[in-house]
């Protein structure tokens, strides 16, 4: 019996014992449930053969607090190439397969970039059969989801477990403790298989659950003590409980550091049990294992590591501390010094006093390293311990082998400034990354249009596996029949996001507009308040001038705000209350809208990124580390409209400055002016600035009492106790995005010389695959072979 029939009769027979009822009977999330678990009684043995055939050969770890999944099942049934038949098999039930998929709620158990970026690399390596297993927690609640009253960011708990996950097994004979100075806890794994391209590798994400050794205690039980009787098992489950939002002041918290060490310390068991079930002692520990720390967050593994090699197995310290080096390498993924980590040192001495004292032999033995290279007297610009602080970067950096940035102007920074002196002492330990992102998510699976044509022109469809194969499609540039078909899908993909964001936001927008997206964190670096002037200087001309020459206009905005982060949600207010403004405004004839999509996330960001006819990737030189949706743009045919900032230099190189709208200050340029810098200047001096700037303080807009839209407005003109006054730049950088979007207006009107451009972004954009970063992980840092 083919897998199609085994797959029926296991959803009759699962459909009946868990709900009950006849699958046909079943609601939507049910149906989703009863499907996935009947796949999975076909993929677990694949899973388990394929994990057998790296028996023995080094392998590579990814130790990351986030993993950014969205949903799984199109992507599995795309990978194991059973898409077709199961929407087959669900038409013999009239049942519409693309609802039982919006059943399936987004794995969201990370922020954003850097999430998504650790879900990304694990199809990527999976595609490419290498051995890469992912470690990390399995929070109850993920990242919040977002609604908006009032125009206010509200933040809800993301339940996305309620009705259990199907894609993951739950390990109980794998669980391990784990200590901390006030209890132990229960370490539980729950592994999801991650299917390659082909269904050939299917790798393991291990994610962990805190529960209490002690669930119940029966003699406080039987006092009436009912709160103190669970009180273990609430301490204990606090700790996968909820996923940290990105938010500066969430720096210190203890549950924080505690979820950091019990995913750690868990993994790091689990990888020591399984080793020396093999060979009898920990000597050859960084032959077959390369941990990669996915920034500083589980930094913690370096003296754990120490610990466990010199307490546990009577190492001697300069042996493990070489196995240690060895074995692992470190992701920066910032340079925004107040997100660089630091623990007060009071929080580790007390809740894991041992693992503290690795740390301090670690810094004295980097004093003494110090002093024999003669430099005695620079020791304090390397010290781990710092004043009251532990400084993570620094501990990463002195006990792996290998430290990249994840962009090539994010690593020069890093090199010549940010950490310039640890270049000067280890420069063969530092390296660049660029980062990728997966064709088969961001391409194949959210955009089968485009792909289609794409497999169709080049007779294959290789490019799944290797994108580098889009390069072909350029010589299609001058060809009007392709180009159009192009704008055909392009126009498709517009109303399909139309048709849903009419659905879900009650908007109706323009499909033959210009679709303006920018879709990201909100943070002030990123300036969506930039982008949010733009907006109503726009308007304000058209209120002036209601003939002005101009293409339509949606401006699309997606993003969640940290919940701490006042500026950040006054800026959402802002946008919010913008396109109250504007979109009721009878007076501009709908030649510009404005949406801000509610709780953006995975699964929205593949319905925006194929819709798309600009890109905003606007962030202020030298601060985005290299950014990612910038690629799932190109990917789908969308310029730029950029700062030359992360890898949106890199995107230029390759598509060509001609064919994205570049502006504004570059890195070098804002290294000569910051010292002088006065955004008071063009404030007064920048046509029409003033007028927007102070619609944040002239009663235009409410921000509901809050006294916020002043703040943001101070800020910018007055800087605040911890900054100087417009510390991004917005005022010198208005003038010269106003003029870069005026290049887009008039670009956008010739279709043919439009589209050209969207086809060479799309052509060239082979370089910005997940695949090429992975093999180069694999080669250049983790020294692993392909199965
Ligand atoms: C810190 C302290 C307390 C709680 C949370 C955090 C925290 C959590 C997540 C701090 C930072 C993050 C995430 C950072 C991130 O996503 N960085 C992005 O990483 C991408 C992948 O490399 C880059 O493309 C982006 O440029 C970078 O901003």
């Amino acid at each position: 019996m083919d897998y199609k029939g085994k797959i029926q009769e296991r959803i009759k027979s699962y459909s009946l014992t868990t709900f009950g009822k006849k699958f046909i009977d079943c609601n939507d999330k049910e149906k989703y449930i009863t499907l996935v678990k009947g796949l999975m009684e076909e993929i677990v043995p694949k899973w388990n053969n394929s994990l057998s055939k790296y028996h023995g050969k080094k392998k590579a770890y990814y130790f990351s607090a986030e993993y950014l999944m969205g949903r799984a099942l199109s992507n599995n049934l795309i990978n194991m190439n059973w898409k077709s038949e199961i929407k087959g098999l669900l038409e013999e039930y009239q049942i519409d397969y693309n609802k039982i998929e919006e059943a399936e709620d987004d794995a969201g158990l990370g922020n954003g970039g850097l999430g998504r970026l650790a879900a990304c690399f694990l199809d990527s390596a999976a595609t490419l059969d290498y051995p890469l297993m992912g470690y990390g927690l399995r929070y109850e609640y993920g990242i919040f989801s977002q609604k908006f009253i009032d125009g206010f960011q509200v933040e809800k708990h993301d339940n996305w477990l309620e009705f259990g996950d199907p894609w993951s097994i739950r390990k109980s004979q794998d669980k391990v403790v784990v200590n901390f100075s006030d209890g132990d806890v229960l370490a539980i794994p729950y592994d999801t298989p991650i299917i390659g391209y082909g269904g050939n590798t299917i790798n393991t994400l291990r994610l962990w659950k805190a529960e209490a050794i002690r669930p119940f205690d029966l003699e406080e039980f039987n006092k009436q003590n009912y709160d103190l009787s669970v009180k273990d098992k609430n301490d204990a489950e606090y700790i996968s409980k909820v996923l940290y939002p990105n938010d500066s002041r969430e720096e210190g918290k203890i549950l924080r550091l505690k979820q950091q060490y019990f995913f750690v310390s868990a993994s790091l068991q689990d990888l020591i049990r399984k080793h020396l079930e093999n060979y009898d002692n920990l000597d050859n520990f960084h032959s077959l294992h390369g941990i990669q720390l996915n920034d500083t967050h589980p930094t913690v593994a370096i003296p754990e590591m120490m610990r466990i090699l010199t307490d546990e197995y009577d190492m001697e310290w300069d042996k493990a501390w070489n196995i240690t080096v060895k074995t692992f390498a470190y992701t920066n993924h910032t340079i925004l010094q107040e997100a660089l980590e630091q623990w007060p040192i009071k929080l580790y001495k007390s809740l894991l006093p041992r693992v503290y004292e690795m740390i301090e032999k670690i810094n004295e033995k980097l004093i003494e390293e110090l002093k024999e290279k003669g430099m005695s007297q620079k020791t304090e610009n390397y010290e781990i311990i710092s004043g009251d602080n532990i400084k993570m970067a620094y501990l990463a950096i002195y006990g792996t082998h290998s430290t990249n940035g994840v962009a090539q102007v994010h690593t020069d920074i890093l090199t010549e400034s940010e950490l310039n002196n640890w270049y000067k002492l280890y420069p063969e330990r530092f390296n660049n990354k660029t980062n990728g992102i997966t064709q088969r998510r961001w391409l194949l699976k959210s955009n089968p249009e485009l792909s289609d044509l794409i497999t169709d022109l080049l007779g294959s469809d290789k490019w799944i596996t290797n994108l580098e194969e889009l390069k072909k499609l350029e010589k299609y540039k001058d060809d009007e029949k392709i180009l159009n078909k192009f704008l055909d899908i392009k126009q498709k993909k517009k109303n399909q996001v139309a048709e849903y964001i009419k659905e879900n936001e009650g908007v109706e927008i323009d499909p033959n507009s210009i679709f303006d997206i920018q879709i990201k964190r909100f943070h002030e670096y990123k300036r969506q308040l930039l982008n949010a002037f733009h907006i109503l200087d726009l308007y304000y001309r058209l209120k002036d001038n209601p003939d002005l020459d101009m293409v339509n206009r949606t401006f699309i905005f997606g993003g969640k705000a940290a919940p701490g982060y006042e500026r950040a949600k006054g800026v959402i207010k802002f946008i919010n209350e913008i396109k109250e403004l504007v979109n009721n405004d009878k007076d501009i004839n709908e030649k510009i809208k404005v949406v801000l999509v509610t709780n953006y996330g995975v699964s929205y960001g593949e319905k925006l990124f194929s819709a798309a006819d600009i890109s905003e990737q606007i962030s202020t030189a030298g601060k985005e580390a290299s950014g990612t949706g910038n690629m799932k743009f190109m990917l789908n045919g969308t310029p730029t409209i950029g700062t030359l900032d992360g890898a949106n230099i890199e995107i230029v190189e390759e598509a060509g400055e001609e064919n994205n709208f570049i502006f504004g200050l570059k890195v070098e340029d804002i290294k000569e002016i910051e010292d002088s810098y006065n955004p008071t200047k063009y404030y007064k001096e920048v046509k029409g600035l003033k007028r927007v700037m102070d619609s944040l303080i002239d009663g235009t807009f409410s921000d509901g009492d809050t006294g916020i839209f002043k703040e943001l407005h101070d800020s910018i003109l007055k800087g605040a106790s911890w900054h100087s006054p417009d510390q991004y730049y917005l005022m010198k950088d208005f003038d010269s995005y106003r003029e870069a979007h005026k290049r887009v207006d008039n670009a956008f009107r010739n279709r043919r010389d439009w589209a050209k451009k969207c086809w060479i972004n799309m052509a060239n954009a082979g370089k910005f695959t997940s695949d090429r970063t992975i093999e180069q992980y694999a080669k250049e840092i983790w020294d692993i072979k392909k199965a």
